[in-house]
């Protein structure tokens, strides 16, 4: 069994899929014989909650598959209507800090109150590493068999933008569904906490108490990105060190100009493992989306998103349209060993291949 297989995760996503759930047997011929559903249908399973097509679509969404997209695309924008009800929470923190239990408790939390809670990941790495940040060393267990929670590992992608754009319209189908929390889980590596950062509503950093000097080792702008820090593993001997922490994060944040919502980032404790500090976090969490709903912040911040999407998601088709065009592969291999051997300039270069790839544009 491989390591993807063993984890949870694959179970719950097992869950979703035709051959294992079980769904009625009359579904399960339905879907058998008609391996493609129609839009309409998609649509219709989606909006009544059935994760089985949930899933189906987010796997259209994460296909390369140019039908499979014009069909997610459809998809997606008849859900449209039905998305954006939502919270949207990112978390991050280096790998062991404690953000898979974290989401575990969190998530339980929330379908404690009946709430329904979508957790995704983004982690560009995982297309190389075969795993998935969400199935590694916590496992979510109490969580994947909860009815009122939906896990979904990383789509997988070579590039940040890629999986970013596919996790985002996941959002949208999640959202759809009825799932009124949706969770975001990053590794902070690159610009993955930037991307993630800018598709959700509150951004929560995971801490670790160190011994003093809790600044330190902490990434440039992920300050300036945290709606909260939460420092974790607050139980047994790493209690008392936890609330120092605290205290000095406090400090340390004050020294920052406040967001442009003037919410100043707070700092709470708890331990995801015992389950302390769980309910402090939801409701800060609450308050803040209040507050930001209040003062129009919370929308106008998602139009802001929203806007960046577009252009970000224009910026890479072009960028994918380009470097896909087999003319402009031959041709980019041809101008480079011409600029090895020193007999062109980059610019020059550059210009002809977009040359290049307009004039095939007009034919
Ligand atoms: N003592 C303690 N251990 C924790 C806590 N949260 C997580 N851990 C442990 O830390 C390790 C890494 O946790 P995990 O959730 O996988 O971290 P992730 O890599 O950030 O997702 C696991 O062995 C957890 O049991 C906590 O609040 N207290
Ligand atoms: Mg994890």
């Amino acid at each position: 069994m491989t390591k993807k297989n063993k984890s949870a995760l694959t179970e719950k996503d097992g869950i979703s899929q035709p051959e294992t759930t079980n769904k009625s047997s009359a579904e399960k011929i339905k879907l058998n014989r008609r391996k493609q559903p129609s839009v309409k249908e998609f649509v219709e399973k989606i909006l009544s909650g059935n994760i089985t097509f949930l899933s189906r679509a987010i796997t259209l969404v994460e296909s390369t598959n140019q039908k499979h997209q014009k069909k997610a695309n459809e998809i997606l924008e008849a859900c449209l209507p039905y998305a954006n009800n939502s919270v949207r929470i990112g978390i991050t923190g280096v790998p062991g800090v404690g953000k898979s239990t974290f989401i575990e408790a969190f998530g339980k939390y929330l379908t404690s109150l009946d709430k329904k809670v979508a957790v995704l990941a983004v982690d560009p790495s995982s297309s190389i590493n075969k795993g998935s940040i969400l199935g590694d060393k916590t496992r979510m267990e109490q969580l994947v068999t909860d009815k009122n929670a939906f896990i979904r590992p990383s789509p997988s992608g070579t590039s940040l933008g890629g999986v970013a754009q596919k996790t985002r319209e996941s959002i949208i189908l999640c959202e759809a569904a009825g799932y009124d929390s949706i969770i975001i889980e990053t590794v902070g590596v690159g610009q993955s906490e930037t991307a993630v950062h800018s598709m959700v509503d509150f951004f929560l950093l995971l801490k670790l108490a160190g011994a003093g000097d809790e600044l330190q080792g902490i990434k440039r702008g992920i300050i300036e990105m945290a709606d909260a820090i939460v420092i974790n593993k607050a139980d047994g001997d790493n209690t008392k060190n936890a609330k120092i922490a605290k205290i000095e994060f406090n400090r340390a944040l004050h020294l920052y100009p406040p967001k442009e919502n003037d919410w100043i980032p707070k700092v709470l404790v708890a331990s995801a493992l015992k389950n302390k500090g769980i309910d402090t976090v939801y409701n800060m969490i609450n308050d803040y989306i209040i507050d930001t709903k209040k003062k129009s912040f919370f929308d106008k911040k998602r139009n802001k998103q929203n806007k960046f999407w577009l252009l970000e998601t224009i910026n890479q088709k072009l960028k994918d349209n380009f470097y896909n065009d087999p003319r402009i592969k031959e041709l980019l291999n041809t101008e480079i060993s011409q600029l090895e051997n020193g007999k062109t300039t980059p610019f020059s270069s550059a210009n002809r291949l977009l040359k290049e790839s307009e004039n095939k544009k007009k034919v």
